[in-house]
Order: C-alpha cells, then sequence, then structure tokens
C-alpha cells in the first residue's frame, strides 16, 4: 500500500514536529480550518470539470466590489468557502476578493482565533476558455483584543500570516501551502477525493529560463521595468529567457514556483498602484515564495513589508528566483 499523507496528517506531522522547540501540543484546531478550505476547494474543482457540461460558465450577471463581472463560478466559490469556512469555530472573520466587507462571527478572541483571507477564483475570466484557475489564501490569527479590533487584525502586514496556499485547478488539482516549515504540495486523488501529499519541501529554483508578464502595458510602465525585461532578452544574466504569460496568476505563478524565472505586474498607466491585490494575492504567494528560497517585491521592497491601509489594497509585484529579482531590485533601485 503506497505512503498516503493528507493535508490535514501533514500539518498534525508538522505541528508534532513544531512541538519539540514549542513544547505545544497540537490541538488540531489549525488542520480542521485548513481541511474547510480542502473541501470548498473540492466543490470548486467538481463545478469546474463539469462546467463545459452545466450552466455554469459565463458571467453572473453583477458586479463584485472590484468593478469586474463575475463569473457565475466566481459566485459559487465564494459561497462555498464562505460555508465551508464559516462552520468552523476557530474563524473569526472571512475577507474575499468578492465582498466589499468581511463577514465576521460572534466568536470570543479565545475561540475565534484565526483570520481567512481569500480569493475564491483567480483568473475566472479564463474559465470559459478552459484555462487554470486557482484559489488563494491567507491565514492571520486575530490579534488580542487590548492589541487591536478585528479590523486592525485584517489589516496586519504579510509577515504575520501564519499560512497561505493556493489551489491550481488545471490537468490536475493541486494545492500548495507554507505554514512558514517550507512548501508542500498535494494533488487531488479523485479516487479517494483526497489531496494527497505529492511534493514535500519544495524549492524554487535559483534562476530560471522564463520571465511572465503582460508586454501590452510596456509603454506604461516605468522605464526601469522596461530595462530589466530587455536585458533579461539581451541574456544579460547569462541565459536565453522564453517568455510564458497565462494571464492567471496562480497558474503563472504555479509554473515560476516550479521551473523557476520571474513574474512581473508592475504600475501601468491606467493602474499607477499596481493590478493586483495586497491581502489576498501578493501576500500569500510572497510567504509561499520566501519559504521556498524565492523573493517578492513591489519594486525594490519586500511585499511582506507592506502595512496594508484597506482591504482591497492594490499592489505592483515582483516575485520569483532569487537571480532574477536582485537584478530586478538594482534595475528598480537605479
Ligand atoms: P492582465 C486575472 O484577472 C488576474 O487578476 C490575475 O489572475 C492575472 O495575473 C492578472 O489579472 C492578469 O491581468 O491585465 O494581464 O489581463
Amino acid at each position: 500500500m503506497p505512503m498516503i499523507t493528507t493535508v490535514q496528517q501533514h500539518i498534525l506531522q508538522q505541528q508534532r514536529e513544531q512541538m519539540k522547540t514549542t513544547g505545544r501540543e497540537p490541538t488540531g484546531t489549525f488542520s480542521w480550518l485548513l481541511s474547510g478550505i480542502t473541501l470548498a476547494a473540492k466543490m470548486v474543482e467538481a463545478k469546474i470539470r463539469s462546467a463545459g457540461l452545466s450552466d455554469i460558465y459565463g458571467a453572473f450577471g453583477a458586479e463584485n466590489v472590484q468593478g469586474e463581472q463575475q463569473q457565475k463560478l466566481d459566485v459559487y466559490a465564494n459561497q462555498a468557502l464562505l460555508h465551508c469556512l464559516g462552520l468552523r469555530d476557530s474563524v473569526a472573520a472571512l475577507v474575499s476578493e468578492e465582498d466589499e466587507q468581511p463577514v465576521t462571527f460572534n466568536r470570543d478572541p479565545e475561540t475565534g482565533k484565526y483570520i481567512i483571507i481569500f480569493d475564491p477564483l483567480d483568473g475566472s475570466s479564463n474559465i470559459d476558455v478552459n484555462v487554470n484557475v486557482g484559489t488563494i489564501f491567507s491565514v492571520l490569527r486575530r490579534l488580542p483584543l487590548e492589541q487591536g479590533t478585528l479590523e486592525q487584525s485584517i489589516l496586519q502586514p504579510g509577515y504575520e500570516q501564519v499560512a497561505a496556499g493556493y489551489v491550481v485547478y488545471g490537468p490536475s488539482t493541486v494545492l500548495v501551502y507554507t505554514t512558514g516549515s517550507g512548501v508542500h504540495g498535494f494533488t487531488l486523488d479523485h479516487t479517494i477525493g483526497a489531496f494527497v501529499l505529492s511534493n514535500e519541501r519544495m524549492r524554487m529554483p535559483e534562476q530560471g529560463s522564463y520571465y511572465s508578464v503582460n508586454e501590452a502595458n510596456a509603454d506604461g510602465w516605468p522605464a526601469a521595468y522596461r530595462s530589466y525585461i530587455d536585458m533579461l532578452r539581451a541574456g544579460g544574466l547569462g541565459k536565453t529567457y522564453s517568455s510564458r504569460y497565462i494571464g492567471s496568476l496562480v497558474a503563472d505563478f504555479h509554473r515560476t514556483l516550479l521551473k523557476g524565472g520571474v513574474f512581473l505586474y508592475p504600475p501601468t498607466l491606467q493602474q499607477p498602484k499596481g493590478k493586483l491585490r495586497l491581502l489576498y494575492e501578493a501576500n500569500p504567494l510572497a510567504f509561499i515564495a520566501e519559504q521556498a528560497g524565492g523573493v517578492a517585491t513591489y519594486g525594490a521592497e519586500r511585499v511582506l513589508d507592506i502595512r496594508p491601509e484597506v482591504i482591497h489594497q492594490r499592489t505592483p509585484f515582483c516575485i520569483g528566483s532569487r537571480r532574477e529579482m536582485e537584478a530586478l531590485v538594482q534595475a528598480v533601485k537605479l
């Protein structure tokens, strides 16, 4: 019988290992919390897999807080996560890309210890053309009452995350997460209906051979980004690069994590503060990248150090292998 390790088992194993230093016995609260995410992910995956055969494609007919046309699957994924996570007593608040305001639960801080922030279905405009989409999540601990309100707990900098992860729905459905002890990948095994450990202690290559950016925006980037891409093209880092841009952040990041290279969403004319969202896109992926040996900035500075001011805050976003990112930071600093 091959060894099978589910997400919940893996988290408990990690907590037992950490117990040697923390002395804290795993309570199972955290693994129970993450089981809410894996359950919702399985519900979303089932819908996506059958999307062509049911009336789940297309626009829902409303806009979300971002002013974007909600796809039917956006609404479904959001409802699945709100339902599955709302049932976990350890959740104090849920923050979604799809909702203007957080969903809060009247639980005492001893019980409601965690805040889950998520993009339920990122890249959803690609669904109708059968391109990979993803779910991204970030977990923060609620601040003690004397240290801050629930809103201040939500607006903590990314270095305070206790966990982060994503699910990429593609030829296979893969969940990648970190709790600060490395990055670990799980593949959904439909025969048993569980995410099974398939890639433990994932490391981002020191250098890759792909750069990933929407070059249609190049005229609007700050000049340093244009010269950086020109440098990569000219072999300035000692390698020949190919361009890969899927237009679905989770898919572009997952490739960067596995193969190395760099993904950029610089400031543009239309969005001088960047397009991607800090709390539920940049922060969780930055936490994962750093845990895998990569780097994530919003130009020259570290994404995880940003002190958020509003929930749906946007940021320029650069993430990838150490070699490419060191060169980017130098280019932007000039
Ligand atoms: P553009 C999808 O809408 C998304 O939020 C990310 O998944 C993706 O990286 C980005 O926008 C693509 O944006 O402007 O290149 O189409």
